[in-house]
């Protein structure tokens, strides 16, 4: 069945997404097969860190018919976030969590396009799922890739989400525009603090403070902490740096409200009480259904002991102390008297 490509706009612009693109299948399975190449040599320098699931879902993430077996078309679809505000959670995470918010609209979109005729089988994805984002994004002419390995879109920069649908449905491509470059600028490479990119367009995720802040389960090597500086949560310097985002954060018309920053916990959070979450439960009842439950209440508290640490405010020393004396995690109990240090040294 061939689907027409305005009903199929009408439907995601009432859907409120910021874009969308469509490539057929043969166009995404040459892009996939040059890149899962890209991806092997990615893994054998160990630039996965402790990303193991990445490795594990390699075969359906490069083989899209793994899940869909008569996949024709990809539908990929893009999507506005970001605030004004300068505070320590990045702009991905200030809203409610994206995988929920994206999930259900690519649920419904994905009922609707069933419905348009017998036999029609879908599957989506946002993030999480077994589907290499950026790369289908980029085939389906969001963007073009940029040093800092982000997905630009040459009007409006950076700060989107990638989610997919793909479908048996045969819906015609949309059209592909040329994309500029980064051409000789390197501001990302020079401004990334830990030197995570490697080379134009590789991160080696064991120096990327995205990694540290809320992947890495395990404590933050010494040789990183001063260089997270304020970041608690993620990290923007690549794209803050990046011209083709200049005047872009908060300035994007984000459609989805749950997106917005006002709807999750916005730019910054209060350390102080971070330091203070005592228990699972208290944490759960903060962050339920926002972008930081990633990082699990030891991870934020980690962080939360390294930004204090960063910061030379003394007033962090009570609550660094108290949080000592609470917990038993060798981990945690490290991160804050080493924080504890900090903070003596930078008065001194
Ligand atoms: C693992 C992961 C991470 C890891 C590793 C990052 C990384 N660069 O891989 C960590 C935790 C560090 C991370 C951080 C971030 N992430 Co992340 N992450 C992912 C995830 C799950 C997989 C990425 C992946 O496949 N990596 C494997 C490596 C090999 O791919 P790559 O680094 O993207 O490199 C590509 C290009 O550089 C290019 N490339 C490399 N060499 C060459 C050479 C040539 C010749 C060419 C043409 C291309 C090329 O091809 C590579 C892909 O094959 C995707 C979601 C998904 N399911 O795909 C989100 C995703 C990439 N992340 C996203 C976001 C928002 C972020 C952060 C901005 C969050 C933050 N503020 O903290 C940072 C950005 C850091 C950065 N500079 O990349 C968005 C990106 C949206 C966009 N516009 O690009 C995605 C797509 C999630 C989503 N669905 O919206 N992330
Ligand atoms: S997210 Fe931060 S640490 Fe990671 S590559 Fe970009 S600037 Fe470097
Ligand atoms: S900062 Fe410069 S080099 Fe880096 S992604 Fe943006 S345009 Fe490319």
């Amino acid at each position: 069945m061939i689907m027409k490509l305005d009903q199929l706009g009408a439907f995601i612009e009432d859907q409120c997404w910021s874009g969308y693109g469509v490539a057929p299948i043969s166009d995404v399975e040459v892009a996939l097969k040059k890149h899962e190449g890209i991806f092997e040599e990615w893994l054998k320098q160990g630039y996965q860190a402790e990303m193991s699931y990445l490795e594990s879902m390699k075969e359906d993430r490069y083989h899209p018919e793994n899940k869909l077996p008569d996949v024709k078309s990809v539908v990929v679809l893009q999507a506005w976030y970001g605030s004004e505000g300068q505070g320590n959670v990045a702009q991905y995470a200030r809203g409610r969590d994206y995988h929920k918010v994206l999930r259900k609209k690519l649920v419904a979109l994905s009922d609707w396009l069933r419905g348009q005729g017998e036999g029609i089988e879908t599957y989506v994805s946002v993030d999480s799922g077994p589907t290499v984002d950026r790369v289908l994004a980029e085939v389906a002419g969001l963007g073009f890739f940029g040093k800092n390995s982000n997905l630009i879109n040459p009007s409006n920069g950076s700060y989107f989400f990638i989610a997919t649908l793909m479908t048996n449905a045969e819906i015609p491509a949309t059209e592909r525009r040329r994309m500029p470059g980064c051409g000789d600028c390197q501001r990302c490479m020079t401004a990334c603090p830990t030197g995570a990119i490697v080379a134009p367009r590789v991160i080696n995720a064991r120096r990327c403070i995205a990694y540290l802040t809320i992947e890495s389960k395990e404590g933050i090597p010494v040789e990183f902490r001063s260089m997270i500086g304020n970041r608690l949560f993620g990290c923007d310097i690549c794209q803050e740096v990046c011209p083709f985002n200049e005047g872009r954060a908060g300035r994007q018309e984000i459609r989805m409200d749950e997106l917005k920053a006002e709807s999750g916990v916005g730019d910054s959070l209060d350390l102080a009480g971070i330091l203070a979450i005592e228990n699972d439960g208290q944490f759960l009842e903060r962050f339920a259904g926002l972008p930081i439950m990633r990082a699990k209440r030891r991870g934020l508290l980690r962080n939360a002991c390294i930004v204090a640490g960063n910061s030379g405010d003394k007033s962090y020393i009570s609550p660094l102390k108290t949080l000592i004396q609470r917990e038993s995690d060798e981990m945690l109990m490290e991160h804050a008297q080493w924080a504890i240090k900090e903070i003596e040294n930078k008065a001194t």
